[in-house]
């Protein structure tokens, strides 16, 4: 039987060999596993639990929000709030940020998070997941703003997400790499499983909505394309096609074995610079990317270095397996010239 390392004994190992991590972000982390614990718990009850089905309400997005996305933000504000290691949460489900209550002890950090990502499989039975980030609270003045969150993602600390799948897997990276823990439900805790997690630079294998390709701008056309051509044409291999509408899903397969996930810019809403959010989809899925060797642009440019502008901001996504990243970087460079 092999010594399994729990993740409380990971953190406390990379706190005290690397020293990268201080205790308070040990403490955050290990309340934000907590929490995805439960919001797993919840999600595994399906019909059995009153947690299908649609809450009868919209988010700040518009979007319909689904019993579970208020359960699981519920969920990770109750479990974070007293802990004394934030100062404030941000969450795709609320308008605006969530101030730590002053009967709570305040701490320097500022979590985002995605509580619940592709909902929309919730009644279907597909994986969906949660995503977080964290940043310091940028010293100088008392209190918290929400420009504290706009921060660029190179700034982040901490970043992870837990997929609730057919295994219940936190994925988690704090500058050191990429580690993976998998739920132990008998134990009620999560073990290290996968460290040192590598994206394979080329792949075979692209993640994107086809339906929408009529209204993508040409570089990605051009790419998509010349997939679709396979050996015959200017690539000379064949790909395959995989898209789960649930990003943590479709990021979690790149992690494991490699490939390329877009969601560009389209022409169905110009303004927009795409559906994904920056703060708290990209920005940690971006991170843990680059952590395990890959990239992650907006097409144009890494998502990292991108300086927010607003808290629930949007952008396009492209990433996983470094060379197939770059390639459609060089197509945006070279523009409609095809
Ligand atoms: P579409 C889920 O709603 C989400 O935000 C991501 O998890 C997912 O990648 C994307 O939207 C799916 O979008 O337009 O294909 O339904």
């Amino acid at each position: 039987m092999s010594k399994q390392v729990s993740l409380s004994r990971y953190l406390v190992e990379q706190q005290r060999v690397d020293g990268l991590i201080p205790a308070q972000l040990r403490l955050l982390i290990e309340v934000v596993a907590r929490a995805c614990k439960r919001i797993s718990h919840s999600v595994n009850k399906g019909e059995l639990g009153d947690v299908m089905g649609s809450a009868g309400s919209e988010n700040v997005q518009g979007e319909v929000q689904k019993k579970l996305d208020i359960i699981a933000n519920e969920v990770l504000i109750e479990a974070n709030e007293w802990g004394g290691h934030l100062a404030a949460m941000a969450s795709e489900e609320m308008d605006s940020i969530y101030l730590v209550p002053n009967r709570y002890p305040q701490g320097e950090y500022l979590l985002m998070f995605d509580p619940l990502d592709g909902s929309s499989n919730i009644d279907v039975n597909v994986s969906i997941g949660t995503i977080f980030s964290v940043l310091k609270k940028p010293d100088g003045h008392p209190g918290v703003t929400e420009q504290d969150f706009l921060q660029p993602g190179s700034q982040q600390v901490a970043a992870g997400y837990c997929v609730y799948g057919p295994q219940t897997t936190l994925v988690l990276t704090v500058g050191d790499g990429v580690a993976m823990f998998t739920l132990d439900r008998e134990q009620g805790s999560f073990v290290l499983t996968q460290e040192n997690v590598k994206i394979p630079a080329d792949t075979k294998e692209f993640a994107i909505n086809m339906s929408n390709m009529r209204h993508w701008d040409t570089p990605v056309k051009r790419y998509i394309d010349e997939c679709l051509a396979g050996k015959e044409g200017p690539r000379g291999k064949d790909f395959n096609m995989r898209w789960i509408a649930s990003m943590v899903a479709d990021v979690h397969r790149i992690m494991t074995r490699g490939g390329i996930f877009m969601y560009p810019w389209d022409k169905r809403e110009p303004n927009k610079p795409g559906k994904l959010r920056l703060l708290y989809e990209a920005n940690p899925m971006g991170w843990l990317i680059e952590q395990a060797g890959g990239a992650a642009t907006n097409g144009r440019e890494r998502i990292l270095d991108v300086q927010p502008t607003q808290l629930h901001e949007r952008v396009s996504v492209v990433l996983g397996s470094k060379n197939e990243v770059e390639r459609v970087t060089q197509y945006h460079l070279e523009g409609t010239s095809t």
